[in-house]
């Protein structure tokens, strides 16, 4: 099948080409012709006797995509687009062969392929900088650059049940399913899985068997495919301008074009929410069900249970005996956090006569016999079984090739023994020139292949053809850019839930697999982004090498910020605001206004009432965040950011109702008095006179009697920290504890984060000079009243402080908590690793936001002599909940 073209060195029986690329599906193929286009000798080196990688194997019944035909698709070539037509929906397994194996030919691909060749090994030559292959058909072939484009899903995992070989029977596997077909009919069937397989496979075997037994370990969640022709809209939508439709896709989460739900659970009624499902059980689509529904039902297990409330009733209105109806139900993952399935006749499957249930959690499988399966309760003979056991993925097939070995001998599976390690999921430090398409740490199988292999494969071949323009022959990524895509990947997954669910995606399903979240959970635009920014800006994380000794390393981490950190502030800077200080302090207060009309609603606290107070020169408004449960609550005097100049009582809102739920105590939110109107020491006395006035109106306004706490963000942090200086010095009110969240404490500009973080992340260093010139004239800012840092420390109530990174006030915030230290104080200090200054307050916006809002309400709980680790709000509670439950159920 290899071209003539494809150069040989007969003295050494060893192949050379430029690149080979493993595997021949919906990967290899496009690289084959990307390659071939841009000048590269290519060869491909497939196991299978054809093209069509997953869908040459997986050929048992009922297999078909589960991504709409009009999104899983190639979408490089036009012409290509317009001279295919799907049948259906979901296309059956056969129709997609038949469309790889149309591309084959359409580009003559197969010519560069060599089949029924399986790679054993790969050795990096440092001397030649080249790769070695071995092969089981053929001979070696030496290569330059060497790309796994083998699958996420095409390993398929052992059995694991003793006795398999004792049974006398049939058995098969689904992703190993016999080309000739299998004759079922008039036979006693068992299937063990019910992930996608086993739940596309079940109605169409119970169609065939006399009888079908399911031995189901873990239930799933499955919702209708409702297959049929592709539907108006979506098809309407893509004709519309299949260009932008396509573009839409690269940019979207998952790699269809289709926007999430922004509202969140808890700003719609129930009927609403119903009626959101209903839609979207009617779409039959996997990726609607999963980000159309609200905002939250991906990252937080409350709005995520509602969801999956949903999909369970829906499954005890199918099946009709209500044990099996249970026993089918998925209660120990979340929602989406496992792979849903689309199913078709699924659950109703279960009323028929010829099909029985095991529910393996109450009777495990013990071994498989000569004539059946044994569990520990009684024998189910059976002529044939069907393991849809599903496959050791995402790093299987790589490792399949063993050694890969790379610089100095070293073994991938060694390197990778305690989990993969990647940078960006494409490329491995210490494996010089070895690329793998959507290997692990990329979106993968979290999103439309499709669109991530055309991103992947090419990236990979435009990196190829710029080092070839530039004379570099080697690239490998640097060890500081894969342990920062390591945290950054540790740091996107912490915002989902697919870490509480036992599943392939973690390895889980894997005895001994080292577990973590193998795909990228950031999303394909977001990723597609860094991939791109990682070439713009100069190759960062890579070292290129020439023959001429020449060498590139422009060595880095991509992404130092919080996933949604960076989300946020590529929002804000696509926007283009105005420098808020170049509005006034009235434009920038209606700015400000404006801009918190469109966050999200916080969250429903017991009662919100607004009330008005004695500050230091008159009345002040304040707003009282009261918790569900019942009082008297201790009581938390908030004061809000906005530099001395801007905000109210009311905005932090969404903070104050988050803390008043975790902490479970009064949050009194004070609108004390604004600059430039009302300058230095207004806000500090009205600061003071609030605590006092709030201390001697405890008792009616249901506060717990005893001491106080105060708590503030920015300036607020600043009149919080005065106020506890304030309150020593002129005789109480008594202060129980201090919460300080990014505050202003000093009055100097020369500390490094001042420079680090000047621009860019929001709050500006010339915003803050600004701040200060409207509220305070030089003369007085080394005031301890305003510069908090320079007063006297000792006697002071104990503190959280929290700083975060990308935050010009990050080091006074540091100084402050060391200061504090220094002088006596107990102090707790958070420093927030690639946060900003709004990422604490930005409640439902900065999810990531929510772990440091757990400790500072902990923090507040110890001072208020309260029990801590309970009672931190429904978000990370339920989790805990559903932390238990999954190792409950693993055990
Ligand atoms: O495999 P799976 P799959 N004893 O791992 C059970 C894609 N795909 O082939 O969950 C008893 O999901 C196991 O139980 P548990 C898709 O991405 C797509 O079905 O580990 N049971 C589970 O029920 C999918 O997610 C389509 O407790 C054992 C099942 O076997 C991925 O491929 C179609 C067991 C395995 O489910 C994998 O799906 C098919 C044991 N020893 C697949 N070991 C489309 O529609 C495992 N199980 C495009």
């Amino acid at each position: 099948m290899l071209d003539a073209s494809v150069s040989q060195t007969s003295e050494s029986d060893v192949q050379q080409v430029d690149v080979v690329v493993v595997g021949a599906g919906f990967a290899g193929l496009y690289l084959i012709h990307r390659l071939r286009k841009a000048g590269f000798t290519a060869m491909g080196l497939e196991s299978a006797s054809d093209v069509g990688g997953t869908w040459y194997w997986n050929r048992y019944p009922g297999a078909r995509c589960d991504i709409q035909t009009t999104d899983y698709s190639y979408t490089f070539d036009p012409e290509l687009e317009s001279a295919w037509k799907w049948s259906e929906k979901y296309a059956t397994q056969p129709e997609i062969l038949r469309y790889l194996g149309f591309v084959a030919d359409r580009y003559d691909l197969r010519r560069d392929i060599r089949f029924g060749t399986q790679v054993e090994a790969a050795t990096w030559d440092e001397a030649a900088q080249r790769w070695l292959l071995t092969t089981g058909n053929g001979t070696p072939v030496s290569c330059r650059y060497y790309i796994m484009a083998s699958g996420c899903l095409s390993s398929p995992k052992p059995p694991e049940i003793a006795g398999v070989d004792d049974f006398k029977g049939e058995i098969y596997f689904t992703g190993r399913w016999p080309h000739e077909g299998v004759e079922l009919a008039g036979k006693r069937v068992a299937i063990i899985g019910t992930g996608s397989s086993g739940i596309q496979a079940t109605p169409m075997i119970a169609d065939q068997a006399a009888h079908l037994t399911v031995f189901q370990r873990t239930p799933n969640f499955a919702y209708p495919a409702h297959n049929g022709p592709s539907p108006a809209d979506r098809v309407a939508m893509l004709e519309k301008d299949r260009n932008d439709y396509r573009e839409q896709a690269r940019w979207s989460l998952v790699g269809v074009p289709l926007p999430r739900a922004t509202d969140f659970s808890w700003q719609l009624t129930e009927a609403e929410r119903r009626e959101r499902f209903e839609k979207a059980l009617a779409a039959g689509d996997l990726v609607v069900m999963l980000t159309q529904l609200w905002a939250d039902q991906g990252v937080d297990a409350e709005g995520n249970a509602l969801a999956a409330d949903l999909i369970r009733e829906r499954i005890r209105s199918i099946v009709k005996d209500p044990g099996t109806a249970e026993a089918l139900t998925p209660r120990d993952h979340p929602f989406g956090s496992k792979r849903p399935c689309l199913e078709t006749n699924y659950f109703a499957t279960y009323n028929r006569a010829n099909v029985t249930l095991v529910n393996l959690r109450q009777e495990p499988i013990e071994r498989i016999t000569g004539s059946g399966i044994k569990t520990d309760r009684r024998t189910i003979d059976v002529d044939v079984i069907v393991f849809a056991t599903g496959f050791d993925a995402m790093t299987g097939a790589i490792m399949a090739v063993h050694p890969i070995a790379g610089r100095g001998g070293k073994s991938l599976s060694d390197v990778w023994a305690n989990g993969p390690r990647t940078y960006l999921g494409l490329t491995v430090a210490g494996f010089p020139n070895l690329f793998m398409i959507t290997g692990p740490g990329s979106p993968s199988v979290l999103s439309n292949m499709s669109v991530s292999i055309e991103q992947h494969a090419d990236w990979v071949v435009d990196r190829l053809i710029e080092m070839r323009q530039a004379g570099f022959t080697t690239i490998e990524a640097t060890e500081t850019a894969q342990a920062g895509w390591t945290r950054h990947m540790a740091d996107c997954s912490a915002l989902t839930l697919h870490r509480l669910a036992n599943t392939w995606y973690t390895g889980a399903n894997v005895p001994g697999k080292a577990q973590g979240v193998m795909p990228y959970t950031g999303g394909v635009g977001p990723y597609r982004t860094i991939c791109n920014d990682v070439v713009s800006r100069g190759m960062l994380g890579f070292k290129l090498n020439a023959p001429n000794g020449a060498e590139q390393c422009n060595d880095g981490e991509i992404v130092r910020l919080q996933p949604d950190v960076r989300l946020v502030l590529n929002m804000l800077a696509d926007m283009n605001l105005p420098p808020l200080e170049s509005l006034g302090a009235q434009g920038a207060r209606a700015f400000v206004g404006e801009f918190n009309a469109s966050r999200p609603a916080g969250r429903p606290v017991g009662e919100v009432v607004g009330g008005s107070l004695s500050g230091a020169d008159g009345p002040l408004p304040y707003r009282l965040y009261r918790p569900a449960t019942p009082g008297p609550h201790p009581m938390v005097v908030y004061f809000h950011g906005g530099g001395w100049v801007l905000g109210d009582e009311q905005s932090d809102d969404p903070f104050c109702r988050d803390m008043c739920r975790r902490t479970g105590m009064i949050f009194l939110s004070v609108g004390y008095r604004h600059a430039p109107e009302h300058r230095f020491p207004a806000a500090a006395e009205d600061g003071y006179a609030a605590l006092r006035w709030i201390a001697e109106h405890a008792a009616e306004l249901g506060g717990r009697p005893g001491p106080l706490l105060v708590a503030g963000w920015s300036a607020g942090g600043n009149i919080a920290a005065v106020t506890c200086q304030l309150a020593r010095d002129r005789g109480g009110p008594e202060i129980a504890g201090q919460l300080l969240v990014c505050p202003v404490t000093d009055c100097t500009f020369d500390r490094p984060s001042y420079s680090d973080n000047a621009t860019g992340y929001f709050l500006t260093r010339s915003l803050m000079y600004w701040f200060w010139d409207l509220y305070c004239s030089p003369a007085d800012r080394t005031d301890p009243r305003v510069s908090p840092l320079r007063g006297k420390l000792e006697g002071l109530p104990p503190a959280f402080v929290a700083t975060c990174e990308f935050d010009p006030l990050r080091d006074e915030g540091n100084a402050y908590a060391e200061a504090l230290t220094a002088a006596g104080v107990p102090v707790e200090h958070l420093q927030a690793r690639g946060h900003f200054h709004s990422s604490l307050t930005m409640v439902d916006v900065v999810i990531t936001g929510a772990n440091g809002r757990i400790q500072m309400a902990k923090a507040l709980r110890r001072f208020a002599g309260l029990e801590t680790g309970q009672d931190d709000g429904g978000v990370i509670q339920s989790r805990k909940v559903l932390s238990a439950e999954v190792s409950a159920a693993a055990e």
